[in-house]
């Protein structure tokens, strides 16, 4: 028997009509995880759930049937983001029925920041593992097994015997990501994947205020080297032929040098590969893009968020809407692909705010530029949600739930939500807890959000709308459009 079962449950599924989207993402974190287990000595049983034979994945029977056959470990660990957590809370209650003894562990970062109240509302969860896992899930695991204090454990959070919650102190962030051995690969049949994610660095040194990667990696960024990054590339490549890499992480760009040795280290190795990267508008230039289009990069992507430069400070973005204008055309000409990412709905956002970047979107679309728009996603972790949240109401509008899907049984039919009456249960728990799942929530529906939809709609950057407000979401293509934030699409 394995030492200990992790499910991965970080996933893309939706259902448009009849047509379901799924689209298999290399579960990084679990994989790392499940390496760093493993040669700590532990027997890992690693099963990814996107890979689950059934188009019902949010059935609680096949969740269970999928993991009950074979019977899981007396450790099971679950990974999960932010919208798949009303699922997942449900699942580990499942869990909890069915093998009353097992211990169960919450990781990744859905849980992050709402970890008390996880614990006090939903005492089947016994664990939260906060943070990198590389070195807390082996501790955790050896505590475990020996009956340790779990109080000796840094980054987790737990129920003690009186049942208080306790929190251990953070463990410190790994400075050196190239000591981190590369994921479990052995553990998945790559070839079933949509392109291969990979992370050229964990967290972001900039604090823009509604984003929450720099909080979910607390506060700290450091990057990989190019040459670990490159023999990633080429141990995939020679291993399992994998031709196109996606680099997942919003900071490939975070300096000069570093890209510059990075598409030199291809160039030496003579790779021919291709790889989509993210860009940062004030950290590119001519030059580098050169580099990066010469040696593979097929898409380049960019979080622009607002053409309004009293947006732009709000939320401590760190360029301008000049400076955008500038270099976006500029890049337009180097890469086959250039995506431009958009947020709108800030609570802030004036309509002469919004209509600034709605001008801008229209003129970079022209260029040739793909524009992905989002709906502001009020994460917990983010500062924008710690202001708006204690001054003004959340407001709860299922038909928007496309923007942030969470069980992907949300099924549209003429523009309406229906969720069939067995899956009730994720809407009450979203309803019964704003506070753990602010993402489906939204600021001041009426004079912000419901406007602003309706001009996108308007030009063409959402489907139009077949009854009320509803988005309609029959065209895919255009849903693809418009939520391919890391997609190999
Ligand atoms: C790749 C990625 C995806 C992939 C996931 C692929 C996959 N199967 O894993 C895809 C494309 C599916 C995806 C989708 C979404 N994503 Co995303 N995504 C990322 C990204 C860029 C990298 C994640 C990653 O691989 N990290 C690397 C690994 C090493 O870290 P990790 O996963 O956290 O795992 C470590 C620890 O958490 C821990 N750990 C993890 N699991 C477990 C389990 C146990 C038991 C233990 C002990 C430890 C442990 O150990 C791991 C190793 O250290 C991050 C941003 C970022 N830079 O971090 C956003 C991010 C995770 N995504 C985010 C969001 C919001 C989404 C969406 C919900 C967006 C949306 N609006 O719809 C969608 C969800 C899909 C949908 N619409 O249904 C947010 C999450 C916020 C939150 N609090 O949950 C992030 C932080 C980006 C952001 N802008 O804020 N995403
Ligand atoms: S939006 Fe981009 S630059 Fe800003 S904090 Fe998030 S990842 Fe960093």
């Amino acid at each position: 028997m394995s030492d200990i079962t992790i499910i991965n449950l970080n996933m893309l599924f939706m259902r448009y009509g009849e047509e379901i989207e799924r689209e298999l993402h290399v579960p990084l974190g679990p994989l790392y995880l499940t390496r760093a287990l493993e040669d700590a000595g532990f027997d890992v049983d690693f099963r990814d759930y996107q890979c689950v034979d059934s188009d019902e994945p949010f059935e609680m029977t096949t969740f269970l049937d999928f993991t009950g056959n074979p019977e899981p470990a007396a450790v099971i660990g679950v990974s999960c983001m932010a919208n798949l957590l009303p699922f997942t809370i449900l699942a580990l209650q499942a869990l909890r029925e069915r093998y009353p003894d097992w211990t169960l562990v919450l990781g990744g970062v859905g849980s992050k920041s709402v970890e008390t109240q996880l614990l006090t509302r939903f005492p089947w969860i016994d664990v939260i593992c906060r943070g990198e896992g590389e070195i807390t899930g082996p501790d955790l695991l050896r505590a475990l097994q020996s009956k340790r204090d779990l109080a000796t454990v840094p980054g987790i959070s737990f129920r003690d015997h009186n049942n208080t919650v306790t929190h251990t102190p953070n463990r410190q962030r790994i400075a050196d990501l190239d000591n981190i051995p590369f994921p479990a690969f052995h553990k998945v049949e790559l070839s079933r994947y949509a392109g291969y994610g990979m992370m050229s660095s964990r967290g972001c040194p900039y604090p823009c205020t509604f984003c929450s990667v720099a909080p979910v990696w607390n506060l700290e960024s450091y990057s990989r080297s190019p040459r670990n990054i490159v023999e990633e590339m080429q141990y995939l490549h020679e291993q399992a032929n994998v031709q196109l890499f996606l680099f997942q992480d919003e900071f490939f760009v975070s300096g000069k040098r570093q890209v510059m040795e990075f598409c030199s280290e291809l160039r030496q190795r003579q790779l021919k590969l291709k790889w989509k990267a993210f860009g940062r508008v004030n950290l590119v230039d001519e030059e580098m893009m050169q580099a990066m289009s010469d040696c593979g990069c097929v898409e380049l992507r960019f979080g622009i968020e607002s053409g309004s430069d009293r947006v732009l400070k709000a939320i401590k973005k760190g360029f301008t809407a000049a400076e955008v204008l500038e270099l976006v055309p500029k890049a337009i000409k180097f890469f086959p692909r250039v995506d431009a990412f958009y947020v709108w709905g800030f609570p802030f956002e004036t309509m002469e705010d919004f209509q600034q970047s709605l001008f801008q979107m229209i003129s970079l679309r022209m260029m040739g530029a793909r524009i992905l728009p989002s709906l502001l996603s009020l994460l917990p972790q983010t500062e924008i949600y710690r202001d708006w949240s204690a001054q003004k109401p959340l407001e709860f509008c299922p038909f928007l739930l496309p923007e942030f899907v969470f069980t992907g049984h949300e099924v549209f039919r003429n523009g309406n939500v229906e969720l069939p009456e067995k899956h009730g249960g994720y809407f009450d728990l979203i309803l019964g807890h704003p506070d753990l799942f602010p993402g489906f929530y939204h600021i001041d529906l009426e004079t912000n959000v419901l406007p602003k939809l309706a001009m996108l709609r308007q030009f063409g950057f959402y489907p139009e709308t077949t009854s009320g407000n509803a988005i309609n979401v029959t065209n895919t293509e255009m849903n693809k459009e418009s939520c391919g934030a890391h997609s190999p699409g």
